[in-house]
């Protein structure tokens, strides 16, 4: 089978796993860039030529066509195959899956963003309340989606959409993060989805074995220097 271009990403990136499921769903191969090296590589003037943001991933097509932005190429790619069913089945199907995938990005993706950057100190001071209203942010949408899902295998109709590769995606790395095992019990379906997605024979190698964390993430603050 010809490649249809190459991703860049990383192999445990969670965004590029997204686009590689999407990719292995539809029978389409995508490459990885062989000996990628993060913060060097993307700053090459020939892949700023590309992809004049930086940032991975980023899909270099066999066609010369480039495209960055992760819903971007997940969504190209969902619709190259002619019978792919992962975009819906009509209209309302389609803005369903972009409504779930909005959610997984916006809702659920950019708490867990925050609240690991906030963790690890990369905003510098860190501010209790700010971390707290992240978590309630992001265990607002967990509800939304529970609720959603205890009636239904999947979320826009009886088969896998790109809606629930971009949600998985985006479970699975908050349960590395903040999603821990006091929460995850509040949310059964939403794990269950997670690990029906993931586990998917076509999917298994690209995701992985989930990892979920016990506790979450905490801050620490820097060891204070002796006098
Ligand atoms: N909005 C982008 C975000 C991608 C992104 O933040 N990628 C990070 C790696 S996880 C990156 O390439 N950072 C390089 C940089 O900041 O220069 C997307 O959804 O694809």
């Amino acid at each position: 089978m010809a490649s249809i271009g190459t991703l860049y990403t990383w192999p445990t990136q969670g965004s590029g796993q997204r686009i590689r499921a999407v990719a292995a769903l539809n029978g389409l191969q995508v490459d990885l860039p062989e000996n990628y090296v993060h913060h060097q590589d993307n700053d090459k003037p020939e892949f700023r030529a590309k992809f004049p943001h930086g940032k991975i991933p980023a899909f270099d097509g066999a066609d010369g066509f480039n495209l960055f932005e992760t819903t971007a190429i997940a969504r190209y790619i969902a619709s190259l195959a002619p019978n792919s069913t992962l975009l819906g089945s009509d209209l309302k199907e389609s803005a369903l899956v972009d409504q779930w995938v909005s959610f997984a990005d916006n809702e659920i993706a950019a708490n867990t963003t925050f609240i690991y950057q906030l963790v690890r100190g990369v905003f510098g001071t860190y501010v209790k309340p700010i971390h707290t209203t992240f978590v309630e942010r992001q265990i607002r949408a967990l509800k939304t989606l529970e609720a959603h899902l205890s009636t239904r295998t999947f979320l826009v109709n009886e088969r896998i959409t790109l809606a629930d590769i971009s949600v998985a995606s985006v479970i699975k790395r908050a349960a590395m993060v903040d999603l821990d095992a006091s929460l995850r019990v509040k949310f059964p379906n939403v794990m269950r989805h997670c690990e029906t997605v993931v586990n998917q024979p076509q999917l298994k190698d690209i995701f992985g074995t989930m990892q979920y964390i016990n506790k979450a993430l905490t801050y620490v603050p820097p060891a204070k220097e002796k006098k």
